[in-house]
């Protein structure tokens, strides 16, 4: 098989990525490791910047998400008892729009599949080739047979765990990581959300989060230790634990019901440098995790794919490699940032083990500051909201 872009991933960048270009002309084949029904059980993000619902305003993808997502014009912080509200709208004039990650990767396949987009699910053994040189191929299984696929370029949109970053050379690979000592228990079910917009808490027994999905679905969240199991928690154990870390006039509105889903994800900060290696470029999870703090993943998976996909169809369309060499600079200037607010928001709401009661004091006083400070505010929605591409 032969294509311009062989795409490795058929996770929101990979499927994005691939709709981009065919939008732009450019052909390109998306590999999966797992079956699509798979990848739409995942559970995952669900805060959109304006950029991503641009960008998929671009791809013709944005009909479902306008008609079903929910604008959101601020956000809620919870310090104990007390309750204060940053304010997007006023602040910074750009709101976010809350949709999961499941409904845009369902909306990616539908118009893939719908213009005859090229994928392979259930690959196996991939192994990227000639990377480095002028004619690259990727090999791979499906059902024990063994397929090579040769293109112009190669966009690892394999998620953490794929096989892309690891294709660069140790010796030119450079990662910078952080694994915080606690990760985020996170419960899906069918009961209408506590709030009309999130609550990010606070509490001397460690985070929670309330976000929703829809009307009739919340998805909510609580620091837990890594240790821990989701078989470690009943239902009743997680929603009791929730409210204890809720003002308790939220805690008073909760309502409960049985968890549809439920789930631990450590909390990471790793960015691997350079995102390009010769006919490589790396994008998403791939060469980058945040802690959720934030909801910056999905996020900066997508500035990649906007660098990319301009980069590309440039090079496709003027015979320009300006925006390919520039690609990995540009990706990782904006992906630093959005580190730096991850790690920042994560800093700012967690309990960490070995706190002193002087990060304790500083905690406290860092949040005094951004309930009372109107830059301190609109630093935090410039950054919520999504810096400029
Ligand atoms: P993905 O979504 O991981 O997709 C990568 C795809 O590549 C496939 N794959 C391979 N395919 C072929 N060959 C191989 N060798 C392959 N190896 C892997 C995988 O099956 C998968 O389909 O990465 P992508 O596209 O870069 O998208 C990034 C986002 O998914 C990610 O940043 C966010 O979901 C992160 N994240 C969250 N972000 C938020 O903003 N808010 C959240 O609440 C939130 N929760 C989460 C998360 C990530 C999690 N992970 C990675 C475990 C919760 C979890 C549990
Ligand atoms: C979610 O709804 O899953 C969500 C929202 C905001 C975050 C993280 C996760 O910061």
């Amino acid at each position: 098989m032969k294509t311009s872009v062989a795409i490795i991933g058929g996770g929101p960048a990979g499927l994005l990525l691939s709709q981009l270009l065919h939008r732009s002309g450019v052909d390109s084949v998306v590999l999966e490791r797992k079956t699509k029904d798979y990848v739409l059980g995942r559970i995952r993000a669900g805060v959109l910047e304006r950029g991503l619902v641009g960008l998929l305003e671009q791809a013709g993808c944005a009909d479902r998400l306008h008609a079903e997502g929910h604008v959101h014009d601020g956000t809620w912080i919870a310090q104990g008892e007390e309750m204060f509200r940053v304010d997007f709208a006023a602040s910074v004039g750009t709101p976010v729009v809350v949709y999961g990650q499941t409904e845009v990767t369902r909306d990616l396949y539908a118009a893939r599949e719908a213009a005859g987009g090229r994928f392979e699910f259930e690959v196996e053994d991939v192994v990227i080739e000639g990377a480095d040189g002028d004619a690259p191929s990727v090999h791979y299984s499906v059902g024990g047979e063994r397929r090579r696929l040769d293109c112009d370029f190669v966009a690892g949109c394999d998620g953490f765990h794929g096989v892309s970053r690891r294709t660069i050379p140790e010796d030119v690979r450079r990662e910078y990581e952080k694994v915080y000592p606690f990760g985020w228990l996170g419960v899906l079910s069918e009961t209408p959300p506590v709030a009309d917009e999130l609550i990010y808490a606070n509490s001397p027994r460690g985070f929670a989060l309330c976000s929703m999905r829809n009307e009739a679905l919340s998805r909510y969240y609580i620091q837990c230790p890594l240790s821990d199991s989701p078989e470690d928690w009943s239902d009743e154990a997680f929603w009791e634990e929730l409210r204890r870390r809720l003002p308790s006039e939220v805690a008073g509105k909760l309502v409960t019901g049985p968890s549809i889903e439920k789930s631990i994800a450590p909390l990471r900060s790793f960015v691997t440098e350079p995102m390009r290696w010769g006919r490589l470029f790396l994008c998403g999870d791939a060469a980058h995790i945040v802690p959720p703090t934030g909801a910056k993943g999905l996020n900066t998976a997508a500035s990649d794919v906007h660098y990319l996909w301009t980069g590309l169809t440039e090079y496709y369309r003027d015979g320009s490699s300006a925006g390919i060499d520039a690609y990995s600079q540009r990706a990782l200037a904006r992906v630093w940032k959005a580190e730096r607010f991850s790690w920042w928001f994560s800093s700012l709401m967690h309990r960490y083990p070995e706190q002193t009661e002087f990060d304790l004091k500083m905690q406290t006083a860092e949040l005094d500051f951004l309930r009372d400070s109107a830059s301190a505010q609109r630093a935090m929605a410039e950054n919520y909201v999504g810096l400029p591409y």
